[in-house]
């Protein structure tokens, strides 16, 4: 199982962005395919969430735009933990308008996102400019982002001829794109990572358009890579308990695909 994902596999392949690489030699250093999706108002209580499941998780998704009190400091934290714990972090800021526009946002602003994230992602919707302007900020950096080829969400327009056209788009910028925020397995590129939000290990929704698959069906079924959980393990009162329980759902299911 590790040779395939680190050695003889798909980590050491000549066109894998070196993102994906470190990404699939963390989940077997650490037998966890979990990124927990820290959506908090709160930094303080961010920075607790990263200290304490850290050691649980391969990438902290963090959503800095809903934060009331973000300060240059909480994202030297940020990186300091993802230091201390192996991980990366993926900021899930949503950048979907021409290039130029986009570079500003991601390396500007209040939140000098570039400099602190090893990832963040990006719809394909305006065009490649989008990844022109993303990757003139975070190539030189080393940093690297993920395409949005389908959504969780009740009603996604994101299906069909637009994600094969996603797919193609990542294909042709894998010096930057090393992945995609997806439901199913779309592309067959084994340096391309898949990573599914709206999991939960009781299905269901949350009534507002998010729909929940299992850890195992979006692992083996659906052929994805990473699973991303946020309230299944933030609402719970335990919940370096629930990110335990992802984390052993998530990595069972791995094995057991990778067994087939
Ligand atoms: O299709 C998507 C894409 C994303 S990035 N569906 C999603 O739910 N997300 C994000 O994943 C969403 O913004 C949230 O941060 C997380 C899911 O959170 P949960 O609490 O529903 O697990």
């Amino acid at each position: 199982v590790l040779m395939d994902r680190e050695q003889g596999g798909r980590a050491t392949l000549p066109d894998t962005h070196p993102l994906s690489a470190r990404l699939l030699k963390i989940t077997a250093d650490k037998k966890t395919i979990l990124c927990v999706s820290a959506d908090v108002i709160h930094s303080e209580e961010l920075l607790e969430i990263a200290d304490a499941l850290g050691p649980l998780i391969c990438v902290l998704k963090t959503h800095v735009d809903i934060l009331q009190d973000f300060t240059a400091d909480v994202a030297s934290s940020l990186k300091g933990l993802a230091i201390k714990h192996n991980f990366l972090i993926f900021e899930d800021c949503k950048f979907a308008d021409i290039g130029n526009t986009i570079k500003h946002q991601y390396e500007g602003s209040l939140y000098r996102i570039s400099s602190w994230a090893h990832t963040i992602k990006a719809y394909a919707l305006p065009g490649p400019g989008v990844l022109q302007g993303l990757g003139a900020a975070g190539k030189p950096l080393g940093q690297g982002c993920l395409l949005i080829a389908q959504m969780s969400s009740q009603g996604s327009l994101a299906t069909g001829d637009y994600t094969q056209a996603v797919v193609k788009m990542a294909e042709d910028h894998i010096y930057f794109v090393f992945g995609f925020i997806n439901v199913s397995k779309i592309s067959e590129k084994p340096g391309l990572v898949h990573m599914t939000p709206g999991v939960q290990i009781l299905s269901g929704g949350d009534g507002l358009g998010q729909q929940y698959s299992s850890p195992e069906d979006v692992i083996c079924t659906k052929g994805s890579d990473i699973i991303i959980v946020g309230r299944g393990i933030l609402a719970s009162s335990d919940q370096l308990r629930a990110a335990e329980e992802y984390r052993t759902a998530g990595w069972q299911a791995y094995l057991k695909n990778s067994h087939r």
